[in-house]
């Protein structure tokens, strides 16, 4: 298979770590793949996951603390997770796998980053949570501050889902309106508010919702397909004077890897001025991922409020939201809107989150991630095509996705055209190759700093392996 073929700079072309064993710590530095594929194949097993999983499921519901890792969609047995390093991740079983997910998007930089973990051993000299304010979120808040010029003003959270709580309020509290609109697919955590039509584990799980969310808590919440521009329009008309603010995923994650169209976020941006409302981009996947400054850099369209997450907390539990000053100052105790938490801006996730967003900050990142995505999302196209298989697909910098339908996919229904059958089936095939991949057709993939081009072209190869018998 032809490589990737990648001029880039010294510090991205070493090749990827091995694990870290605890009994004697081997060279982190990077080495190649410690097990071939053949091998792991002859001995892979997944027993002790079993073994685990099934007393997890007497512990805990489904076994799992977030529903998408039960793989419920895929089927087979989860597997449990052992240690991460670079772009790789061993199991229970001591499997190893090329990992597509990194965390569901903070592994940017590639898991168990030196420089990180150095920086956290520092950080805990000093203690793990202050419940008082600390210099290192000033730092953290300046860097998203420079970065993302729309945000003016921050607040951190723990979570992407109370950062999309904390900005529903406030875009209620400022407007002095209720009703809001989301997107089919689109997924903003899990507040009530939000579970309409979701995506992420909502849709993998095929839930029509949620019950135990009171019709009380969702009646404000109006949806429209996404990219569907006279759908909104229709909203803002029937509503006139009654929507706070549009939400969306700026390039959606939640139902799968889905695109804007170009017209539609210049829309967005126009309609809500046009009718007093805010335009709110949920860039808690997006941010930090599709170029430095998030989606609203990468499409050049500026939201009057962003959430973040994920890559700002590099690994560590942390969301945030910001936007224009006027607004942002309505957030208590500088206004009236409350919202509060316990670990906001604490120093570990601070500490992480600025050590990743440095690294970010080196010329060439974004270029790397895109020319390794593309390179990645190309081969299993392509290589799904020649066997004959329906399969589309795409990427933006270091996110991407594909369905197995001809596609193309501008919304969610177009999404649930998807084989899903079809993709358990690679899902599980790929797994035994050593990739592992997000488990479910709607969920987007990512990669890092970290993967290299063995990671991609073994990927490729190990795809065209399966496709051939799936
Ligand atoms: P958390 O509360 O899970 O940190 O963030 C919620 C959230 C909000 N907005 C967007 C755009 C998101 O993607 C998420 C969470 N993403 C999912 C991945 N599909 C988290 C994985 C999971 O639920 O386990």
């Amino acid at each position: 298979m032809a490589g990737i073929g990648l001029s880039l700079p010294s510090k991205f072309t070493h090749a990827p770590a091995t694990r870290h064993r605890s009994s004697s710590r081997c060279c982190l530095s990077s080495v190649k793949m410690t097990i071939s594929v053949d091998e792991q194949k002859k001995t892979f097993t997944l027993k002790k996951s079993e073994e685990a999983f099934n007393a997890a499921k007497e512990l805990m519901p489904g076994g799992v603390n977030s529903p998408v890792r039960a793989f419920k969609s895929v089927g087979g047995q989860p597997i449990i997770i052992d240690s991460v390093k670079g772009s790789r991740m061993w199991d229970i079983d001591g499997n190893e796998y090329i990992d597509y997910v990194g965390s569901w998007g903070p592994a940017i930089i590639g898991h168990a980053d030196d420089e990180v973990l150095a920086a956290l051993a520092e950080t805990m000299k000093k203690g793990t949570s202050f419940g008082a304010p600390c210099l290192l979120e000033n730092t953290l808040a300046e860097m998203v501050l420079q970065a993302v010029p729309s945000i003016e003003m921050v607040r951190f959270v723990n979570s992407g889902t109370e950062a999309c709580m904390g900005v529903l309020r406030l875009a209620r509290a400022f407007t002095c309106r209720n009703k809001i609109i989301k997107f089919e697919g689109c997924y903003h955590g899990h507040a009530d508010p939000y579970l309409v039509k979701a995506g992420s584990g909502v849709a993998t799980l095929g839930l029509p919702d949620s019950p135990g969310v009171p019709k009380s808590a969702t009646e404000d919440t109006l949806t429209a397909p996404y990219n569907d521009i006279t759908a909104v329009q229709n909203l803002f008309n029937t509503h006139k004077g009654e929507i706070a603010a549009v939400i969306l995923e700026p390039v959606v994650g939640n139902a799968g890897f889905i695109k804007p169209t170009p017209e539609f976020l210049n829309f967005l941006k126009t309609v809500t001025k046009e009718n007093d409302s805010l335009l709110i981009f949920d860039e808690v996947m997006t941010g930090f991922r599709l170029a430095y400054g998030g989606a609203q850099e990468f499409f050049n369209i500026t939201p009057d409020l962003t959430t973040l997450g994920k890559i700002i907390g590099g690994g560590l539990p942390v969301g945030a939201y910001g936007g224009r000053r006027e607004i942002m100052e309505m957030v208590a105790p500088a206004g009236p809107m409350y919202q509060a938490g316990t670990l906001s801006g604490n120093p570990l996730a601070m500490t992480a989150g600025i050590q990743t967003l440095k690294r970010l900050q080196e010329p060439g990142s974004y270029e790397y991630l895109d020319k390794v995505t593309g390179r990645l999302i190309e081969g299993i196209v392509d290589a799904g095509k020649r066997a004959g298989h329906a399969i589309s697909g795409g990427h933006i910098s270091g996110m991407f996705g594909f369905f197995f339908t001809e596609g193309p996919v501008y919304n969610f229904d177009d999404a649930k055209k998807s084989d899903t059958a079809k993709f358990a089936k690679f899902y599980r095939a790929m797994l035994e190759e050593g990739v592992y991949f997000a488990p479910s057709q709607f969920e987007a993939g990512f990669t890092g700093l970290k993967h290299m081009e063995e990671d991609i072209e073994r990927t490729i190869d190990a795809a065209e392996k399966v496709f051939k018998d799936l």
